[in-house]
């Protein structure tokens, strides 16, 4: 790669300039990005299975509208983003093919199952709260389409955000089975919530190389304990206990201190190995399988139009 370029490139970046489609940029830096967003990207799509589980048993109507309203955006959200990716130069199809056959992540979150009905108010306030704290940096992105697609999405993450904090505190002043309920949904999701920022500093490879090229703004331990912080006092506020005897708020640096991850799981989910890694992978792909129809009336449709208009 020409030296002189790569300097121009990391001089805007420097400047704060965003970087756009066109222009160059280095094949590593298109890599990364590619590989980020298309994950990124995978991970919506998949997220939409843990929620959607519960779609036909929310407890009212109105329960039931929120969170259709929710996984439908959730789908919104994984399409923007696959946009986002195709500006990298690269097929959607590919990106697609890579999630079905195993080859591309999704986040370690989605590997978990779903076993009440309180799974769907910590899923809102612990994952979209947990998302928009590394989304809102994101926003701050030097590749110019995936920072304004993270502005939209984190507008509607919020909206997620609040009605999964809601159904939580209206179970945790509910009877006892319903403050049982959604203390044993917040023990099972809070640990692999914290997973969700990715390994420590000291064991991210990537960081380094995003953070110099401001695809990051913050390291993974950084926007973790962010994210530690805000929801704490979230939980106090409602009577739930944190499923940590060591965390413990440290009055000089202003910050919950948490007792050690259990990095070996997290492993084992990136792995293939989480609770629910094949059964996902299978959901996604039967609903591909089961989708080839409506791509090939796509196709032939676009295509009669296409011959009809040059006539
Ligand atoms: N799960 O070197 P690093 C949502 C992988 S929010 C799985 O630290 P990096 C909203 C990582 O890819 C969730 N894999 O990597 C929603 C890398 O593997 P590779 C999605 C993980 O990129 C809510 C390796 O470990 N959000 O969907 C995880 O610097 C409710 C080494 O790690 C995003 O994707 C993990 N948790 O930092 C939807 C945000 N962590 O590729 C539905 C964008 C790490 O080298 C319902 N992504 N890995 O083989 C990011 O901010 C970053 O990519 C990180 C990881 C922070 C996730």
């Amino acid at each position: 790669e020409d030296p002189a370029l790569l300097a121009a490139f990391e001089a805007r970046i420097a400047a704060g300039e965003s970087i756009e489609p066109k222009d160059w940029m280095p094949e590593r830096y298109r890599k990364q990005l590619t590989r980020m967003m298309s994950q990124h990207a995978h991970s919506e799509i998949v997220g939409m299975l843990p929620e959607g589980n519960w779609i036909t048993r929310a407890p009212s109507l109105r329960r039931k509208m929120s969170l259709i309203a929710k996984v439908q955006d959730e789908a919104g959200h994984g399409l923007y983003i696959y946009c986002g990716t195709e500006t990298l130069g690269v097929d959607r199809h590919e990106l697609v093919e890579a999630l079905l056959d195993g080859r591309a992540k999704y986040s370690s979150i989605f590997n978990y199952p779903t076993l009440s009905w309180a799974d769907m108010g910590v899923i809102g306030w612990l994952v979209d709260g947990a998302a928009i704290v590394n989304q809102t940096v994101l926003a701050k992105a030097s590749y110019g389409p995936y920072a304004r697609a993270m502005v939209r999405i984190c507008k509607e993450e919020n909206f997620h955000k609040r009605q999964g904090y809601e159904i939580c505190s209206v179970l945790a002043n509910g009877t006892p089975e319903q403050k049982a309920m959604v203390q044993e949904a917040f023990n099972r999701f809070w640990w692999p919530s914290l997973m969700m920022f990715g390994p420590s500093d000291t064991d991210s490879p990537n960081s380094a190389e995003l953070l110099k090229w401001r695809v990051k703004r913050k390291t993974n331990d950084e926007l973790r304990q962010r994210f530690v912080n805000l929801t704490v006092p979230q939980a106090i506020a409602i009577g739930i206990t944190v499923p940590d005897p060591d965390m413990a708020f440290d009055a000089d640096t202003g910050n919950w201190e948490f007792g050690e991850i259990d990095w070996s799981e997290f492993f084992e989910v990136l792995k293939g190995n989480g609770p629910c890694n094949r059964e996902r992978l299978d959901a996604r792909r039967k609903a591909h399988a089961d989708g080839e129809w409506v791509r090939a009336a796509a196709t032939a449709h676009a295509e009669k139009q296409k011959a009809r208009s040059s006539t």
